[in-house]
């Protein structure tokens, strides 16, 4: 057994032992309660799941096993040389909840490059679909292809027993984490390259690798996408990504189908697809304003006719945060160490000034504040990476790390098919009738 999956199984068979005696003992502990208004509105804030890997505060944002995102770039091992973390070191964390040493993620990277083979027929099933398909669609069906290669799957069709479920979607989640840089970087290099693809430089780490089979060169962009796939990597269980791969797993689908399921959940405009319309926010006001230097009132004045036509300020927002969010935070700290003259980025900085204010002033935005799409579009473009259509899929590639841990734990601790209860309107009417 490897040594992380070896940790891993010492340290969840003790969990699973604990949580059993406990819904054994304490089952019927009330853990909240839920009103109306919370059924109406996407159950926000019903505790209703287990998720080991982190833990989403409305003011302090995100802690990944009680580390918060500063705490991380502190701890976390760095490639010699660089400031950023590297995500192997966060993957360890989240599925063994122990800092690694440099000799552990160095074996991480060592063993997802082992098993990043991709199946032939993964690029002749890319090469079907026209190249303007948009690269989230193109991931999902490369993310499905590769389901042909579940050990989950085969297991569970010859009998595997319940108690090595754990070790069979370990195997999956290594796998497929493994080989994601590969399909991403090939889903970019024939979407926005005319298929010129870049062979892996095997002695990089695994977000180094991608930045470069990605085609874009040079120390910084390497160190950008060791903070972009760490920051993005995980958000609690309840964002629609991380819910639909806990669901859809829940069911004993593999890894490969629960994945699959996240990334169209992150595909959506009011999640992961954000980062893509924040840019072509960007683009479509300069165009429209007729400069890259827009003035605050300029901005305002564009936010206000946005609002005015029904649509969202992309990037702004949040279901669960209360303040700015930490991964714009350090996004906004990369800019200022790495970034200089970037009209895109002062763009950033300039509606962080503004748009709170203006969102406040409706009167109905719970949260006025950036969350963590409104910046990294402005960075990404500095750095040669202007199609915005891909945006979604670095994401996609980072949030394997945070749901296939958290994944790999829910099959170890045995939880339940989801199955939560619905009700129709005429049984709410009838309930709330004499409240
Ligand atoms: N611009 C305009 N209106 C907004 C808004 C924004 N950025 N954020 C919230 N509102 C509106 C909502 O649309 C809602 O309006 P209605 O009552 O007319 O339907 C009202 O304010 C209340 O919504 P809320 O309670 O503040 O927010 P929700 O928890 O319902 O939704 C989110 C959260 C993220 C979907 C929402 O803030 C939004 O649409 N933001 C813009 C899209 C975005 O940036 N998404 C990325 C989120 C991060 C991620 O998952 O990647």
């Amino acid at each position: 057994m490897d040594p992380l999956k070896k940790k891993f199984f010492e340290k969840s068979q003790v969990l699973m032992k604990e949580l059993k005696a406990l819904r054994k003992e304490k089952g019927d502990v009330k853990v909240g309660e839920v009103n109306l208004k919370q059924v109406l509105t996407g159950m926000r804030g019903v505790k209703s799941m287990v998720w080991e890997t982190s833990q989403l505060d409305p003011i302090e944002g995100i802690r990944f096993r009680g580390y918060s995102i500063p705490q991380l770039k502190e701890l976390l091992p760095t490639r010699k040389g660089d400031s950023q973390p590297l995500p192997e070191g966060l993957f360890w964390l989240m599925l063994v909840d122990e800092i690694p040493s440099q000799k552990d993620v160095e074996w991480l990277s060592d063993e997802w490059e082992k098993r990043a083979y991709i199946p032939a027929h993964t690029s002749k099933v890319l090469e079907a679909l026209p190249e303007d398909t948009h690269p989230m669609t193109q991931f999902n069906i490369a993310i499905m292809s590769l389901q042909t290669e579940s050990i989950f799957a085969k297991r569970y069709a010859e009998g595997m027993s319940k108690n090595d479920y754990w070790d069979a979607s370990y195997e999956d989640s290594m796998n497929l984490i493994a080989k994601l840089p590969r399909i991403a970087a090939y889903i970019y290099r024939r979407s926005f390259h005319g298929g010129k693809h870049i062979e892996p430089d095997t002695s990089l780490d695994w977000a180094g690798n991608y930045a470069h089979m990605l085609g874009i060169e040079g120390a910084d962009f390497k160190s950008l996408m060791r903070l972009y796939l760490t920051i993005h990597a995980d958000h609690e269980g309840g964002n629609a990504s991380a819910h639909t791969v806990h669901l859809i797993n829940s069911t004993l689908s593999d890894v490969y189908n629960s994945f699959a399921g996240g990334m169209n959940s992150l595909a959506g405009p009011l999640h992961g697809l954000a980062n893509q319309e924040v840019l072509k926010f960007i683009l479509e006001l300069i165009e429209e304003l007729g400069t890259s230097k827009p003035t605050k009132e300029q901005l305002a004045a564009y936010v206000q006719k946005t609002l005015d036509s029904g649509k969202v300020i992309p990037g702004y927002g949040h279901a669960v945060l209360r303040q700015p969010d930490p991964r714009f935070i350090a996004q906004k700290k990369f800019a200022e160490e790495f970034i200089e003259n970037s009209d895109h980025v002062q763009i950033v900085w300039d509606l962080f000034d503004v748009v709170p204010d203006i969102l406040d002033s409706l009167g109905k935005v719970a949260n006025p504040w950036p969350n963590v799409d409104a910046h990294s579009g402005a960075i990404l473009v500095h750095y040669g990476l202007s199609e915005y259509q891909y945006y979604t899929v670095l994401f996609g590639v980072s949030r394997a790390l945070g749901v296939l841990a958290a994944t790999t734990w829910s099959r170890a601790l045995g939880f339940s098919l989801e199955r939560p209860k619905s009700v129709t309107s005429e049984w709410i009417k009838e309930f709330v009738k004499n409240d």
